[in-house]
C-alpha cells in the first residue's frame, strides 16, 4: 500500500468508530471527482441526522441481509438512491453519504451509494473501486478472509514458502457442478452482474426506466445464459435446464460459503435435492408458489395471443421490451395486477433463497440467489434464469424470421475473415486460453471494524480464466461506389452438442456469443480491416485495484486503453469482464463457429456511440447504440429447411461468413 493510502487508514483510527466505516468509499468518491483525499473524509463527529431524510429510510437493520429482489428493501434501496441522486451539489451528497452510513443497513448503504454515484452528473466518468476490496465477504468465503487476516496479524504466511496461499475451492468433484464453479465464483463476472443491476435498477432512478430496459434485461442475461452453456459443453456437462416445474426437487445443491459484512451469519447452504416452497420468512410480503403460476400463466397468456392486458381491460401488443418490463417488473411494466408488482422474475431470486427455511423458524439467513452480489455462483441462477429466457424465447419465435431484406447489405461482400493470435505467434484460427492465478489484496474491507483494519496488504489468490489477446482480421469489398458506413457484427457458438454432432442453426442460435459490434467506413473498393479483442463492445476491462486507482491521481483522461478512465456517458463499472472474453474451450480444442456479419450502420443507428461495454450495458441517459434488435440475427427463429447449417446461412448472404475456429486451453 502506498504511503498516501497509509496516511489515510490511520487518520481512520483517530475518527469515530462508526464513521471509519465509510471513509474509504468516500475518499474515494471524493478524490475521483477532484476533491483533496484527506478533507473529504474529515468529519469529526457524526450527525446522524435521520429526520432530514425522506421517510422510509433506514428502515432495514444493519447486519440484515439485503436483498434487491425483496419490494421493502428494494423501496427502501431506491429511496436512498433517489435520494443522492438528487442532492444538488456534491458537498451535500457527499455530506449526506455520510450521515446515511450512521442509519443504513450495509448492504443497502453500499449499494446505493455506488448507485448514486453511477447517475449523478458530477461524479460521470468516476470508477468505483472494485466490489472484491470493498466488500470482499460477498466474493470470498469466510474460512479464506479469516485465514488472510489472521496470517497478516501473525506476521507469516501459512503456505510452506512464504508466498500467498494458493486459490480456494468452495467445492469438490464429487459434485458435477463444481466443474464450473471457477466461472461462475469469479470476481470480475459477478461484479458485472452487481453493476448491470446498478446502471439498471428495476425500480427504476427516480421512477425512470431506462430505453429498452426490459429487452436489455432479457439479453444481457442470454448472453450469459449462452456463455455458461458454451462452459458446460466444454467439460461435458448437458446445457443447463430451466427450472420450470416448480414441484420437483432440485438435484443441483449449492454451498457459497460466504458470511455477511461483520460475519454475523453465513449465506445459506442449499442441498441437493431441495423442493421449493411458499416463501413466509416476511409474512407481511410472502412470495407463494401459487403467485408465481398465476403470474407466470398470464405471461403465457400474453405471449400466446401477443397481447398484454392492462388494467383498463385494453390490449397492447407483446414485445420484448415490454415482456422484460413484465418479468423484471420494472416501471414500464403494462399490469403489475397480472404479471406481477415484484415481478415473476425477482420473485424467483427470493423464493430460491430462502428455500432452505422457507418461514424463517430457524433464522437461517437465505441464500446467494437473494443478493446481486453473489446470486450467480449457485448453479440454480442459471436454471431459473433459463426458465425467465424460456419465455422470452416463447414470444421470440412467434415472430417472422427476419427477410432477405433485413439480412443483405447490397453491394458489400465480406471476402475473409481471420482470427489471429498476436503474442505470442500462433496458427491463425485458434484462440489460446490459460487458468491464471491473481493475488488481490482485501485489507480495504469497508465493513471492517478499523480496529481490526491492518496496516498492509491482505492477501487473497483467485483462479480466473484468461486468455492471448488476438485480433479479428477481415477483408471486405464495397462496390457501391461511395464509402459506406457499417457495423461488424460478431458472434461464435460451440459447432457440436452434447453428442458430439454438429448444431443445426436453428438449435444453435441460442447459443451465439456476441463478441463484438464496431462500425467503421467502408471506402470503396476493398478493405482489410483488422479489429483488436482488446476494444470489444462486451467487455469492461481490468478494473484497476484500489492502490491503482489511487496511484492514478484524481483527473479523469478520455482515451486510455486499461480501463483507468471511463467517459462520462457510460456505466463504467458494467461489461463482461475482459479475461473471460473467450470461453475456456478445451485441451485438446473445442471447435467453434465464428460469425461475422455486416450491417449499414446507416439503417441501424443514428450515433457511433460503440465502445466498451455498450453491447451489455448501453450508454448512459442515451438511447441504446443499435437499432436492431439485441441479439440480431440470432434472435429470431431461422427457417431450418433453407439454412440448415450456420455455413448455409452465411453462404446465402454476401455480407456474411462463417469460419470454423478451435479454442485451445493451454
Ligand atoms: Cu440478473 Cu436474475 O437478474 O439476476
Amino acid at each position: 500500500m502506498d504511503s498516501k493510502q497509509n496516511s489515510v487508514l490511520s487518520l481512520f483510527i483517530a475518527v469515530e468508530h462508526s464513521l471509519a466505516h465509510y471513509c474509504p468509499a468516500l475518499d474515494y468518491v471524493a478524490s475521483l471527482v477532484g476533491n483533496a483525499l484527506v478533507p473529504s473524509c474529515g468529519f469529526t463527529k457524526a450527525v446522524p441526522e435521520v429526520d432530514i431524510f425522506p421517510s422510509g429510510i433506514g428502515v432495514l437493520a444493519k447486519g440484515h441481509q439485503f436483498s434487491i429482489f425483496k419490494k421493502s428493501h428494494a423501496d427502501e434501496a431506491a429511496k436512498v438512491v433517489n435520494y443522492l441522486v438528487s442532492c444538488d451539489s456534491f458537498k451535500k451528497f457527499q455530506e449526506d453519504a455520510a450521515r446515511l452510513r450512521e442509519i443504513l443497513n450495509e448492504g443497502i448503504y453500499l449499494y446505493a451509494i455506488s448507485t448514486a454515484v453511477l447517475h449523478r452528473t458530477d461524479t460521470g466518468g468516476a470508477l468505483l473501486p472494485p466490489l472484491w476490496q470493498v466488500n470482499p465477504r460477498s466474493y470470498f468465503p469466510g474460512p479464506v478472509i479469516k485465514r488472510a487476516f489472521d496470517q497478516v496479524r501473525r506476521g507469516k504466511s501459512d503456505a510452506s514458502d512464504g508466498s500467498t496461499p494458493p486459490a480456494f475451492t468452495t467445492g469438490s468433484n464429487r459434485d458435477p457442478e463444481f466443474k464450473l464453479a471457477w466461472w461462475r465464483e469469479d470476481c470480475g463476472f459477478n461484479a458485472h452482474h452487481y453493476h448491470w443491476h446498478q446502471s439498471y435498477p428495476w425500480r427504476g432512478v427516480n421512477g425512470v426506466t431506462k430505453d429498452r430496459q426490459g429487452e436489455l434485461f432479457y439479453y444481457m442475461h442470454q448472453q450469459m445464459l449462452a456463455r455458461y452453456d458454451a462452459e458446460r459443453l466444454a467439460v461435458g456437462l448437458m446445457r443447463v435446464d430451466p427450472y420450470s416445474n416448480w414441484h420437483l426437487p432440485i438435484p443441483e445443491g449449492y454451498n457459497p460459503q460466504l458470511t455477511d459484512y461483520y460475519g454475523a451469519y453465513q449465506f445459506a447452504a442449499r442441498p441437493a435435492g431441495m423442493i421449493l416452497a411458499d416463501n413466509w420468512r416476511d409474512p407481511s410480503d410472502p412470495t407463494l408458489i401459487i403467485q408465481q403460476e398465476y403470474h407466470r400463466n398470464r405471461l403465457l397468456d400474453a405471449i400466446n395471443t401477443g397481447k398484454f392486458e392492462k388494467n383498463d381491460g385494453t390490449k397492447v401488443d407483446v414485445d420484448i421490451n415490454g415482456l422484460g418490463a413484465a418479468i423484471e417488473a420494472n416501471a414500464s411494466t403494462p399490469n403489475k395486477d397480472l404479471y406481477g408488482s415484484v415481478g415473476i422474475h425477482n420473485r424467483g431470486h427470493d423464493i430460491l433463497a430462502g428455500i432452505t427455511d422457507p418461514d424463517y423458524r430457524y433464522n437461517q439467513a437465505g441464500g446467494v440467489m437473494g443478493d446481486i452480489s453473489a446470486a450467480i455462483r449457485d448453479p440454480i441462477f442459471f436454471r431459473w434464469h433459463k426458465f425467465v429466457d424460456d419465455l422470452f424465447f416463447l414470444h421470440k419465435i412467434k415472430l417472422a424470421p427476419y427477410t432477405q431484406t433485413d439480412l443483405e447489405f447490397q453491394n458489400v461482400q465480406v471476402d475473409s475473415v481471420q482470427v489471429q493470435v498476436i503474442n505470442p505467434a500462433r496458427p491463425a484460427n485458434t484462440l489460446i486460453t490459460r487458468m491464471e492465478d491473481v493475488v488481490v489484496d482485501i485489507a480495504n474491507d469497508m465493513f471492517l471494524d478499523p480496529n481490526d483494519k491492518p496496516n498492509t496488504e491482505v492477501k487473497v489468490t483467485v483462479k480466473q480464466v484468461n486468455h492471448d489477446k488476438f485480433s479479428y482480421e477481415v477483408g471486405v469489398t464495397n462496390s457501391s461506389g461511395a464509402p459506406l458506413k457499417a457495423a461488424f457484427r460478431i458472434f461464435i457458438a460451440p459447432s457440436l452438442d452434447e453428442y458430439g454432432t454438429q448444431y443445426q442453426l436453428d438449435s444453435q442460435r441460442r447459443l451465439f456469443i456476441e463478441m463484438d459490434k464496431f462500425v467503421t467506413t467502408l471506402k470503396t473498393g476493398s478493405s482489410a480491416i483488422t479489429r483488436s479483442s482488446t476494444r470489444s463492445s462486451i467487455i469492461k476491462p481490468r478494473e484497476l485495484t484500489i492502490a491503482e486507482l489511487k496511484k492514478r491521481g484524481t483527473t479523469t483522461k478520455k482515451g486510455a486503453d486499461d480501463g483507468s478512465t471511463c467517459r462520462a456517458d457510460r456505466y463504467c463499472e458494467c461489461g463482461w469482464p475482459e479475461h473471460m472474453l473467450v470461453p475456456r474451450g478445451t485441451a485438446a480444442g473445442m471447435p467453434f463457429d465464428l460469425f461475422v456479419m455486416v450491417t449499414n450502420w446507416a439503417n441501424d443507428s443514428s450515433t457511433d456511440d460503440l465502445d466498451r461495454g455498450t453491447s451489455y450495458c448501453g450508454v448512459k441517459d442515451k438511447t441504446y447504440p443499435d437499432k436492431r434488435p439485441m441479439g440480431f440475427p440470432f434472435d429470431r427463429k431461422i427457417d431450418s429447411a433453407l439454412y440448415k447449417h450456420v455455413a448455409d446461412f452465411a453462404n446465402g448472404f454476401s455480407n456474411m461468413m462463417t469460419l470454423p475456429i478451435k479454442i485451445t486451453c493451454v
